[in-house]
């Protein structure tokens, strides 16, 4: 509510949340041992990308900005601002607050740099030529399917973060994180920390990890968390 009270989420992004909250409450509202499996690929995927790319929306910006800012840090990935329901002004405030938060540069918010990705409808085509545009892997938590398909058909490797396992996102990522961003962000940066130091262990770590495997069988907890929800009536 603070993050919508000072103009940073939108309406919309109440209402998102609310339905992450309702897959987290399936979820047991705990890193699952899948999601911790998640986290160390996409912190191996992030260390071993040429430009990695962190895109920032209002609900992220709210819940996790230390964590964002660090996780950058740590990865060398840039911060983009990168909005659905698109607002110069909002964006600028994004920005902003990332920077209070301890972040250097923040793309996504400079016209001049501004670039429109054709497949997307959306605001959220627009995307910064230094940052999104060119990277190699994109960090895209609480994103929408549209872009996330996108970014794909342009060859790009995508990392989401999204408590619905069935999303169109979810299921288009190369590596789906099914988590709450509040828990999933310090475990990100503590292992992105740890990985930093074991660069060897990174490549095995990308190798052995199964998306399409990981979703199924999260999507299982949520199954079993919803027959354990009704035969507790
Ligand atoms: O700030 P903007 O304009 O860029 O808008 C941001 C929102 C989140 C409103 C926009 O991207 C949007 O509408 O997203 P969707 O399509 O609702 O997708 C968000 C996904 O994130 C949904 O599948 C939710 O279940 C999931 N989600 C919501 N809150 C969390 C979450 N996943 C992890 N952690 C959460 N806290």
């Amino acid at each position: 509510m603070k993050g919508f009270d000072a103009g940073l989420v939108v309406p919309e992004g109440l209402a998102a949340h609310g339905r992450g909250e309702a897959f987290d409450y399936l979820i047991g509202e705990r890193t699952t041992k899948l999601a911790e499996a998640a986290i160390k690929a996409a912190a191996a995927m992030l260390l071993s990308a040429k430009s990695p790319v962190i895109s920032v929306n209002g609900n992220v910006a709210a819940l996790v900005p230390d964590e964002i800012v660090e996780l950058s840090k740590v990865t060398g990935a840039k911060l983009e601002v990168n909005l659905f329901h698109g607002s110069g002004t909002r964006g600028m405030k994004v920005a902003n607050w990332l920077q209070k938060h301890g972040a250097g540069e923040v793309l996504g918010v400079d016209e001049k740099f501004s670039k429109k990705i054709p497949e997307i409808q959306s605001n959220r085509r627009k995307v910064d030529s230094r940052g999104i545009a060119a990277a190699d892997v994109v960090f895209v938590p609480l994103e929408d399917g549209d872009r996330t398909e996108a970014l794909k058909k342009l060859k790009k490797k995508v990392i989401a973060v999204d408590l619905n396992p069935m999303s169109r996102t979810a299921l288009a990522a190369d590596i789906t994180i099914v988590d709450n961003i509040v828990r999933t962000m310090p475990r990100l940066v503590e292992t992105a920390r740890k990985l930093s130091l074991s660069r060897e262990n990174i490549p095995g770590v990308i190798k052995g990890f199964d998306n399409k495997a990981n979703l199924r069988e999260s999507l299982k907890t949520i199954l079993k968390g919803s027959k354990n929800l009704s035969s507790a009536r």
